[in-house]
């Protein structure tokens, strides 16, 4: 299995912290966000975006991929057993990237900068599938726009930190 990766985008965070989870042997292909290669252009046409991953197809969509890799590794699962509550939580990440996922490019250019009240909105704590999918810009609006984090938001990440594969990205983030 193969993930094309870029260490900046919170996408390809989620995707990392998910094959963490279960412990997912792979090989992570890490491009320049800023001169994406032209093949990346033709795996993932048009846009080229990353992540990616390939298993023997090419799929694209952090969403996707992450529903995708806990059905394929059901141990350790990120998504809830119930069937509405599955489709509850995949709604959840769907709603955030809608209202929240590209607004970080716009955050780190300096823009609407009430990144902590939107932050404060969010329903944390649901299941371990939406709040994978929400960490990577929680850790990036505290570590790298040094936004202080509401309350709530702050005691819920010091928990998810205890996990391997959060602690991990935290330090991906630091090392940016
Ligand atoms: N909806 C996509 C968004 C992925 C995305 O926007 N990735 C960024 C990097 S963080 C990218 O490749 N952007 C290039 C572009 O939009 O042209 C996902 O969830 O994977």
């Amino acid at each position: 299995m193969k993930l094309i990766d870029a260490t900046r985008c919170p996408y390809c965070a989620r995707v990392r912290i998910a094959l963490a989870e279960k412990g997912i042997d792979h090989e992570a292909v890490l491009i320049d966000l800023k001169d994406r290669p032209h093949w990346l252009l033709e795996l993932n046409p048009p846009s080229g975006r990353v992540p990616v991953l390939e298993d023997g197809f090419v799929l694209p969509e952090s969403e996707v991929i992450m529903a995708y890799l806990d059905e394929r590794y059901p141990e350790r699962p990120l998504l809830p057993a119930d069937l509405a509550e599955r489709a509850r939580a995949r709604l959840a990440v769907h709603r955030f990237d809608d209202n929240l996922g590209d607004d970080y490019y716009a955050f780190r250019r300096g823009g609407d900068n009430d990144l902590a009240g939107r932050l404060e909105a969010l329903e944390v704590g649901r299941s371990l599938f939406a709040d994978v999918a929400y960490v990577p810009w929680v850790i990036r609006a505290r570590d790298l726009l040094g936004v202080e984090l509401p309350g709530r938001i702050a005691a819920w990440l010091a928990e998810l930190e205890q996990r391997p594969s959060i602690a991990a990205e935290v330090a991906v983030v630091r090392a940016l």
